[in-house]
């Protein structure tokens, strides 16, 4: 009988007061191919699409952080940019009858969901108007009506919620699926396991849609996660998954279309890990010790739109003149949703208390 030893367990060291200060490049861009896009999406028109919605998406955040620092913005505020792609090309896989969870990061699906700028911008601002009454802010978008469940501040949060959505859908006989969003930091959370090991058992119509931007606010990865490896995770549950390249939106929606389709197909859940990077710091404070200039430089040499925007001049399908009435539409877009969001009440102090039991919202 032969026995079995374990292999030895590497010790983990305390890193040294430099390396905690200036850490090596523990994310590094270099990514697997995830295929060429579907032919059928190749056309000007869905690519025009597919930039315009990751324009939206930056020139909005960008004008978040400009009214952040003009205190026009409160509370806490935590931008996508750099992360588009993953928004943009996974969002184009889910149906309007869908359901969606997301995160605190969720500016970009909020928008690509067809939420209002004006809505979201007045929620930004804390207004009535806005699309959680003003109570929720930046971290709590919600809009029932499109089926998009938060914004969510708690990590890993949104995980069972979009788990319980597909176990409604399953036992009342609808075809949707639901999607959930959540980032590398959320795996490291009990729940993550939980609901991942029900969603299998049970074969529910989960897509789990896993933002691996290398970093739970300042702790990477490799400092959280024995496995880091996502994919694996899910194996672990017997979930089929990949990992995509997460700053290509093309490599985006091509995969999410395929692991959508095996959801509604019903046999079962679907993992998919978008490797992607946050050009931005994590939230509105913080100094960004954990990670070098360096390696901030190398991931903004693939940034998605940029990248994106070449290779369609490439193939012809963009010049200037499209560029700029894009550009334009954006703007304008989000100089009427601010100020619309200028414009907006507050709620009345006596009101506040309102719906915090029984009382519906109308
Ligand atoms: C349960 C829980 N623990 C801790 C926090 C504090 N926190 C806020 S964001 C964050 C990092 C999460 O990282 P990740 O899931 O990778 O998402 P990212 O911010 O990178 O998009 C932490 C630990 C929280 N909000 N909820
Ligand atoms: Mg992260």
């Amino acid at each position: 009988m032969t026995t079995l030893t374990a292999p030895p367990v590497p010790v983990p060291t305390a890193p040294t007061a430099m390396e905690a200060a200036v850490p090596p490049e523990v994310h590094p861009p270099g990514l697997p191919a995830t295929g060429a896009a579907l032919p059928a999406l190749l056309t000007a028109e869905h690519r025009i699409h597919l930039l315009y919605q990751m324009l939206r998406i930056r020139r909005f955040e960008e004008r978040c952080v400009e009214l952040y620092a003009a205190s026009k913005i409160r509370g806490f505020l935590h931008v996508y940019i750099g992360e588009e792609a993953v928004g943009v090309g996974a969002m184009q896989a889910i149906r309007p009858e869908d359901a969606i969870v997301a995160t605190y990061r969720e500016h970009g699906q909020a928008l690509v969901r067809g939420i209002p700028a004006r809505a979201l911008m007045a929620e930004m601002f804390g207004r009535v108007e806005g699309c959680s009454r003003g109570r929720g802010g930046s971290m709590h978008l919600f809009d029932a009506s499109r089926r998009f469940y938060g914004g969510n501040a708690i990590v890993g949060g949104g995980i069972p919620l979009g788990v319980g959505l597909a176990m409604a859908a399953k036992k009342q006989g609808q075809p949707t699926i639901a999607a959930t969003f959540f980032g590398d930091g959320a795996a490291a959370e009990g729940i993550f396991h939980e609901s991942m090991n029900l969603a299998a058992l049970w074969r529910l119509p989960v897509l789990f849609l896993c933002e691996n931007n290398g970093y739970a606010m300042g702790t990477s990865l490799a400092r959280a996660h024995a496995q880091t490896d996502m994919v694996v995770k899910a194996m672990a549950h017997r979930i089929p998954g990949e990992a995509v390249d997460g700053m290509d939106v093309e490599a985006c929606e091509e995969a999410s279309l395929r692991a959508a389709e095996y959801v509604r197909s019903g046999i079962g859940p679907y993992f998919l890990e978008f490797r992607t990077y946050r050009f931005r710091a994590h939230s509105a404070y913080d100094p960004e010790l954990y990670r070098s200039k360096a390696e901030v430089e190398r991931w903004r040499e693939r940034d998605p739109i940029e990248t994106f925007e070449a290779r369609m001049r490439a193939d012809r399908m963009l010049d200037d003149e499209i560029r700029n009435r894009l550009e334009a539409e954006v703007m304008a877009e989000i100089d009427d949703a601010v100020a619309y969001a200028e414009a907006g009440t507050l709620e009345l102090v006596a009101d506040l208390t309102r719906f915090v039991t029984s009382e519906r919202a109308t």
